[in-house]
């Protein structure tokens, strides 16, 4: 059976784009495959410094991937930290990937670059090596991710390659599957960015727990164009096209025959809006039953960080005797 990995940060809110563009595509591949999602706290830490926030937000992103409908008893729902193994591997992955090829990375030169001000840690830097660990530890085969994460697969699949040629065949080579539709959000009042969790400006990110009020007015506030046709352009007309997109996401259409329903900007705005609010109804009271329940919320994650354990602890030692590390025993 394929096995498919994908996780996210508890960096923040989960937005729309999020949804979109990665959680649906999980749940809806939960019984296709053997699937593990992470909530990639480790990786949280890269840009977070206040006491007590990663370990909050874990727990409400844990809420929000079973309110989606991620069934835990099906797909491995787990916690980075709560699996040490991740942290094992990453170090070998740091040594396995060159200075060269980490300097390339997109997501590193964007994000230092938006925290000019601040605290920028080497973790950010080296950060796609335990990307590599989180996705190697698992044998996956596939990994679900948006475009924006497609070179961190790509380097990943580079680590594995010189692992397994320097080491022997020790890692699985995964590669990296993009969903068809809404695989790239943008903000709505500035649509040529990515809608973002970490971005500073947030009335153009739609928040998953927004409720219907603030959708519509974000929706009447998005960012279109001076013209007035309705028509699919990601070039041309930015603002337009990633409100048909996300139409076309949450109603099941594409954005070119969601393009054909309306002639006016106005009337896309409130349908597109009127759409994501119906959709997110269910899973915004799903979401509060669970975390008022922490304890079940709990058991359900340690149910996942075991059996993530079980698998991840024997690619560990694998790694670790193709290296041929001195044993401990
Ligand atoms: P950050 O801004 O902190 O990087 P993020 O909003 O990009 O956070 P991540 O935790 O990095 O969120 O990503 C979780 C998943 O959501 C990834 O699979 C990523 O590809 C996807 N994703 C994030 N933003 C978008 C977007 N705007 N459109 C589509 N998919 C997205
Ligand atoms: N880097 C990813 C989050 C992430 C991830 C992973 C995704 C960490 N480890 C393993 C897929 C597989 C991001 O910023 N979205």
């Amino acid at each position: 059976m394929t096995r498919v990995l994908s996780c996210i940060q508890p960096t923040g809110e989960v937005h729309l784009g999020n949804y979109l563009g990665a959680l649906r595509n999980w749940v809806s591949g939960q019984h296709k495959a053997d699937v593990f999602h992470g909530i990639v706290d480790l990786h949280a830490l890269t840009v977070t410094e206040e006491p007590g926030v990663i370990g909050r937000n874990t727990l409400q992103l844990a809420a929000v991937l079973f309110a989606v409908g991620l069934d835990p008893d099906v797909a491995t729902v787990f916690v980075q930290s709560h699996v040490p193994e991740h942290s094992q591997l990453g170090w070998i992955m740091e040594c396995t990937v060159s200075f060269g090829e980490l300097s390339r990375m997109t997501q590193f030169k964007d994000k230092s670059a938006k925290r000019e001000a601040e605290f920028v840690s080497a973790g950010l830097f080296t950060y796609p090596a335990l990307q590599a660990a989180d996705i190697l530890l698992y044998d996956a085969n596939e990994v679900p991710v948006g475009d924006d994460q497609r070179q961190h697969i790509e380097i990943t699949r580079d680590i594995a390659m010189r692992f397994n040629h320097r080491f022997g065949e020790t890692f699985v080579i995964p590669k990296s599957v993009t969903p068809p539709s809404g695989a790239r959000i943008m903000d709505l009042l500035n649509p040529t960015s990515k809608m973002s969790k970490s971005g500073d400006e947030d009335t153009g990110v739609i928040y998953l727990l927004d409720d219907p009020a603030k959708i519509e007015k974000k929706f009447k506030r998005a960012v279109t164009d001076s013209e007035t046709e309705v028509v699919f352009d990601r070039e041309r007309k930015p603002g337009v096209s990633n409100l048909l997109e996300i139409l076309a996401a949450a109603t099941g259409t594409t954005p070119q025959k969601a393009a054909e329903t309306y002639t006016r900007y106005g009337d896309l705005k409130a349908a597109s809006a009127q759409a994501v609010i119906a959709m997110l109804e269910p899973i915004q009271a799903r979401y509060f039953e669970l975390l008022n329940d922490q304890g079940e919320l709990m058991r359900l994650l340690h149910k996942g960080n075991g059996r993530a354990k079980e698998v991840a602890s024997k690619t560990l030692s694998r790694a670790q005797k193709a290296i041929g590390f001195l044993s401990a025993e």
